[in-house]
């Protein structure tokens, strides 16, 4: 079994998550999402969520690609999770592109387009025009 690794926020889940996570499945068989809890967010990415760590992780376990998630809770876990979770292919959209190579020497990283013109930013710019 090819074993798959992303990481993030998804919040609000739009299209473009979509995307990354149906092409990031394509690497294997079983895809594991580390989603960031709400602590993660607020105090490492300065981001306040507007769904939950609950809400999103049932959101994203309602997602077909989705196998797993699990909570991200700090920017150091990803090679820890690599070899406890014994991944293959570690996948990020390529806004990451070169932040994570050190763990090429554990696991392929793969970097993906991003889904052009669709963020949680402009979502909430556009419902407030
Ligand atoms: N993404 C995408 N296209 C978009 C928006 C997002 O492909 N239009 C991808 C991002 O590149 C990322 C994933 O969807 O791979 C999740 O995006 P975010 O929730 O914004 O995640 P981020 O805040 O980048 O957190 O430790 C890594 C971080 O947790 C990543």
């Amino acid at each position: 079994m090819k074993r798959v690794i992303t990481y993030g926020t998804f919040d609000l889940l739009h299209y473009g998550h979509i995307n990354l996570l149906q092409r990031a499945k394509k690497y294997g068989d079983y895809l594991i999402v580390a989603l960031s809890t709400d602590e993660f967010n607020w105090n490492e990415k300065h981001k306040k969520c507007y769904f939950s760590y609950e809400e999103r992780k049932h959101l994203l376990e309602a997602i077909r690609y989705v196998d797993l998630v699990i909570p991200e809770e700090n920017w150091e876990q990803k090679l820890s999770d690599v070899k406890e979770y014994h991944v293959d292919t570690f996948v990020m959209g390529d806004d990451w592109e070169g932040k994570f190579d050190f763990l090429k020497e554990f696991c392929d990283v793969v970097y993906l387009t991003r889904t052009p013109e669709i963020s949680t930013t402009q979502i909430k710019q556009d419902l407030q025009k």
